[in-house]
């Protein structure tokens, strides 16, 4: 179908759960299971353009995460969020719609880390929501890469919303300036600040939307970090397609490979990371 911005997008329909998934950095912007509230957020600023990232939904960030390490011109978070992905299957099973989805090196627009690989997507739409990306490097030469999920949940308030899954465990505090450490001696709370955490560590995490009674898990289990992260109101209002309010009703839970985290495949090698989000 034509998504916003006739953007071309995948409008899955099943008994079990509905979503939206646009062509443009196999972007899943919607899902939600059925019975349940809408779990992915998406900003009413959100741009629906080629030139840009949609705000919100599951962004695959690849090949680096943040910054580029060596050309601070490159686009944060890599170039597959930006580029046009092929839906290459669409399979639809009593419980669950799989579709496939496939990027390689030729149909990659934006310079830099365009070394020949072939990326293939898999996102599995049901009363659970599944997202595998798997990297080939078909080059002949060694991929090194960074890689992450990250995956905008929409909550109905965020100071009433805790995030549990971390308790005593060690993170880096990227909000802290310069970069700190710290230890999550509880369940991860907001106050409308800016929060930015790295855990060193695969996601098994519970978000406790109080607001809306629910609890909604994402789980990685290949993931070497966890990152969550909210703006708060001081950063949102900095960030052009992210309405100055809207931080309140929203938190993102990322799987990541990053930093010392990195992937490096072999020629001919290839890798899976896979989240699961469910909703109880
Ligand atoms: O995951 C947190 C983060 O790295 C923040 O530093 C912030 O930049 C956020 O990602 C959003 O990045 P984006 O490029 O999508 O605006």
């Amino acid at each position: 179908i034509d998504g916003l911005g006739s953007l071309p997008a995948v409008a899955v329909a099943h008994p079990s759960a509905t979503a939206l998934i646009y062509l443009h950095g196999a972007h899943v912007a919607e899902w939600c299971p059925t019975g349940q509230l809408p779990v992915l957020w998406m900003s009413a600023l959100s741009r629906y353009s080629t030139a840009d990232p949609l705000r919100g939904g599951i962004p695959l960030c690849f090949p680096w995460f943040g910054k580029n390490a060596t050309d601070a011109t490159l686009p944060n978070h890599g170039w597959a969020r930006l580029a046009e992905w092929t839906l290459i299957s669409a399979e639809s099973g009593a419980d669950a719609a799989e579709l496939t989805f496939e990027l390689t090196e030729q149909s990659v627009g934006v310079p830099d880390g365009t070394a020949p690989m072939r990326l293939l997507y898999v996102v599995t739409v049901g009363a659970e929501l599944t997202a595998d990306l798997q990297v080939i490097n078909t080059a002949d030469r060694d991929l090194t890469f960074e890689e992450a999920f990250h995956t905008y949940v929409t909550v109905g308030e965020i100071t009433a919303t805790t995030i549990g899954g971390f308790e005593n465990l060690p993170y880096l505090d990227r909000a802290a300036t310069p970069e700190a450490t710290g230890v999550s001696a509880q369940r991860v709370l907001f106050g409308g600040e800016h929060l930015e955490r790295i855990y060193p560590m695969p996601a098994l995490i519970d978000v406790d939307d109080a607001a809306q009674s629910r609890v909604i898990t994402v789980v990685a289990p290949a993931s070497a970090q966890s990152v969550i992260w909210n703006p708060g109101s001081v950063k949102a209002a900095d960030i052009a397609d992210f309405g100055d309010d809207e931080f309140t009703s929203m938190v993102c839970v990322e799987a990541a490979n990053v930093l010392d985290g990195a992937i490096t495949l072999a020629p001919g090698a290839s890798n899976h990371m896979t989240t699961t989000l469910a909703v109880r």
